[in-house]
């Protein structure tokens, strides 16, 4: 004993204190110090949003990777069970100051946050999700015949430095109000003569009477990520990173099965050269084939058009799960 206090040797991270028992001092065994340090050194922490547009499919592709997590209402982070990963749940504002900060490693975000808060991350992957735009509205019923209409006009807006980047390129002398929620609402209350807001449908602009001028950024859902990471956690997120484009690519493809005549086969291949070349099986009826290819979606219904002139029949058009290249 020192000086009369109580020593506790620990050998578990989780100390369970009674108040009756005086302890004042706790050492933990070296094997638990270097135990802890290397479970954190080789977890990477990943940020995702809390709650809000983003967090459904942030977690629904962490689940596409094979993650698997636990999150309830009040939890701030969860461990993964079996990948060495730790996902912290934050508001997606906070995200790139805590990836900066190294408090995460990586984080999933839209693009619009990332450019507002222009911290020190770099862009790691596009995710294709949460598609939106940030835009200049008006008042309905004003005339628009450029960016001059912002001249000494009050523009409220929750992006004051994309706004007004925007409007020193241009070489517009605006007010900027910031605001932090219900932009669109500005202009009605008297607060503001026009807004910059993210777009999604349009609605939300046509209900509250404005009018969309001009997209200064269009945004998707993102992966960012610290600079610099140890040799672990850059190993670690590379298979991360793997996982993901390996769930993406299957939702940019398609996986196509058609019968063809032999005589049409090149005439196929060409049309479908799929990712190595397609697979050929001769079919029981003479003189056919069947051929399996890969179609990417956004070209999908114009490659279909031309199988049907190339001589494909019987075309059979299914998801992909997972496509490793
Ligand atoms: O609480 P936390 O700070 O984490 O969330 P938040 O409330 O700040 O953000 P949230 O959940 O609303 O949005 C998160 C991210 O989703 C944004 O940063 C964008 O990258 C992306 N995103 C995609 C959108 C929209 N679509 C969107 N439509 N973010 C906001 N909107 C809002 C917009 O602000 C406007 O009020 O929806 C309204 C416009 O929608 P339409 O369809 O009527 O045009
Ligand atoms: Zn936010």
């Amino acid at each position: 004993m020192l000086s009369g206090e109580e020593i506790v040797i620990c050998a578990s991270d989780k100390i369970i204190m009674n108040p009756s028992e005086h302890i004042r001092r706790v050492f933990l065994l070296p094997q638990d110090v270097s135990g802890q340090k290397e479970r954190n050194m080789s977890e990477l922490k990943i940020a995702i949003q809390k709650s809000g547009r983003l967090s459904e499919q942030s977690h629904k592709l962490l689940e596409e990777c094979g993650i698997k997590f636990s999150n309830g209402a009040g939890v701030l982070k969860s461990k993964a069970a079996n990948f060495p990963v730790e996902i912290l749940f934050l508001r997606d504002d906070d995200i790139p100051q805590y990836v900066e900060q190294k408090v995460a490693d990586i984080g999933i975000l839209g693009e619009n946050m990332v450019f507002e808060k222009n911290k020190d991350v770099i862009i790691l992957e596009k995710l294709g999700f949460a598609q939106c735009r940030l835009s200049l509205a008006i008042p309905k019923e004003d005339k628009y015949s450029g960016p001059d209409y912002f001249n000494n006009k009050k523009v409220a807006t929750s992006y004051p430095k994309l706004l007004s980047d925007f409007f020193k390129e241009n070489r517009i002398k605006a007010k900027i109000e910031e605001i932090s929620g219900s932009v669109e609402i500005a202009p009605g209350i008297g607060l503001a003569d026009a807004v910059c807001d993210i777009v999604s449908s349009g609605s939300t602009l046509m209900t509250n009477g404005l009018r969309e001028v001009k997209t200064i950024l269009k945004s998707q859902a993102v992966i960012i990520g610290s600079k610099k990471l140890s040799r672990e956690k850059e190993d670690i997120l590379k298979k991360f990173l793997f996982r993901i484009r390996a769930v993406k690519s299957a939702k940019e493809n398609k996986y196509i099965l058609l019968n063809t005549p032999e005589s049409s086969i090149s005439d196929i291949c060409r049309i479908l050269p799929g990712m190595k070349s397609p697979t050929i099986l001769p079919l029981a009826e003479k003189g056919w084939c069947s051929l399996h290819s890969v179609v990417r979606e956004d070209e999908f219904w114009e490659r279909i058009d031309q199988l049907k002139k190339a001589g494909a029949e019987g075309i059979l058009v299914i998801p992909i799960e997972k496509m490793i290249l």
